[in-house]
């Protein structure tokens, strides 16, 4: 047997001797899969819940690889002396019963210490209570549903919903608004049909615009709902055409929004399509069709490619040859993973595991504050970011340009 596999079966012997001591450190000279760390270190892990499979598995991955990136970098740089963080990924199809199976097995984990996901609020209904009664800090990229950090009673009698549960994106508390005012006030369009797909994101966030809209002066013509397990919207179509809408206001995602865009304008609704973050994806113009151009969305923050902060970020993620972009979340995500990270540099100093540290890590993440990717990171006392940038970008042929980035006052 060559040289180098004694060593490796003696490093292996050595480190499953830890483990079954219950030292809870493993992990060879190359530090396993998220690299750089030590086998003498203990292991915490940084779990992700979004959907890695599906019809949004374009923006689920994007969030994985981007949280894998910060914790390969924090290994890389000994971030946290003592320490190997990991990444434990788990798919959570979109679905909220799929979601608390994953939030149930993260937490079964004594070596998870926080979780960055999910993707969608509804998805983060079933999985907050469940990271919550384990302690684990769980920090989403993307979910834009108000209640989820102040309660169902958010518009008249916000109260912080989990003390474990933040996020680094704004909410459709702002959002909404953000695009009444532009359709309204920059846009022009004074009349428009609302559409919205039943779900938690999408008919809280058709219920934010609209308030705004009709304050500004505008009229909705029309509300419609679509199911979104359908691919046929013409019955809802037909509906919202005769009423002339200067646009249609969708609440919901892009494997449903890209078709009912297309199906718009072939039946000759020829008015833009304006969603919500959930719709700004590559996927959504690829779906949509050559009909697309003039479609808008918001976004959460800037534009990532053109922020001077990110600039580290997007080359480290290029180089990294992941298969999928970092799409919408990617920077928000690797801003959640590194907000965990930072709170991390705190509860694991003297902690004997990462287990004993979940509760000093939700406690430390009131005090994190950062110069992110996305900008300054920190949190209010709902565990909403602080950030109220927001920006508006218009299909453009076979890309979105952004065309308003503002901060949302
Ligand atoms: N924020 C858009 C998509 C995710 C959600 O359900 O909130």
């Amino acid at each position: 047997m060559p040289q180098r596999s004694v060593v490796a079966v003696g490093a292996s012997l050595l480190v499953a001797s830890l483990a079954l001591a219950g030292c809870g450190t493993r992990g060879g000279d190359d530090g396993g899969e998220t690299g750089g760390g030590s086998s003498d270190n203990k292991v915490a892990k940084i779990g992700v819940i979004s959907p890695l499979s599906g019809d949004l598995s374009a923006l689920g991955k994007g969030i994985e690889h981007s949280v894998d990136l910060a914790i390969k970098q924090a290994n890389e740089s000994g971030a946290i002396p003592g320490w190997t963080l990991e990444l434990a990924a788990e798919d959570d199809q979109a679905s909220p019963d799929v979601g608390k199976n994953a939030a149930t097995k993260l937490a079964s984990d004594p070596e998870v210490v926080g979780v960055v996901g999910t993707l969608n609020s509804s998805v983060a209904q079933t999985v907050q209570p469940v990271l919550a009664s384990a302690n684990i800090t769980m920090v989403s990229p993307a979910n834009t549903n108000p209640a989820l950090t102040q309660g169902a009673d958010f518009a008249t009698a916000p109260e912080r919903a989990y003390p474990n549960y933040f996020r680094t994106c704004t909410t459709d508390s702002i959002q909404g608004p953000f695009a009444a005012r532009y359709l309204y006030e920059k846009a022009g369009v004074k009349e428009v049909a609302t559409v919205h797909d039943k779900k938690t994101y999408g008919q809280g966030l058709v219920d934010a615009f609209t308030e705004e809209y009709k304050k500004l002066g505008g009229t909705v013509v029309a509300t419609e709902t679509i199911n979104p397990d359908d691919d046929k919207y013409d019955a809802v179509v037909s509906k919202i055409k005769p009423k002339n809408p200067g646009a249609v206001y969708y609440g919901g995602e892009y494997p449903q929004a890209g078709p009912f865009s297309q199906q718009m304008k072939a039946a000759g609704l020829n008015v833009p399509l304006m969603g919500g973050d959930g719709i700004y994806s590559g996927e959504f113009i690829k779906l949509a069709g050559s009909t697309a151009d003039g479609d808008l969305s918001t976004a959460i923050g800037a534009p990532t490619d053109t922020l001077a902060s990110a600039k580290d970020f997007v080359a480290a993620y290029d180089a990294a040859g992941y298969s999928e972009k970092y799409e919408a979340y990617g920077a928000y995500a690797y801003d959640a993973a590194t907000a965990i990270i930072e709170a991390l540099k705190v509860s694991l100093k003297d902690a004997e595991s990462a287990e004993a540290a979940r509760q000093g890590t939700i406690d430390a993440m009131s005090n994190v504050a950062f110069d992110g990717v996305t900008g300054k990171v920190a949190f209010d006392e709902y565990g909403d970011t602080t950030s109220r940038v927001l920006t508006v970008y218009e299909v453009d042929g076979d890309a979105w340009t952004a065309v308003n980035t503002e901060e949302f006052k």
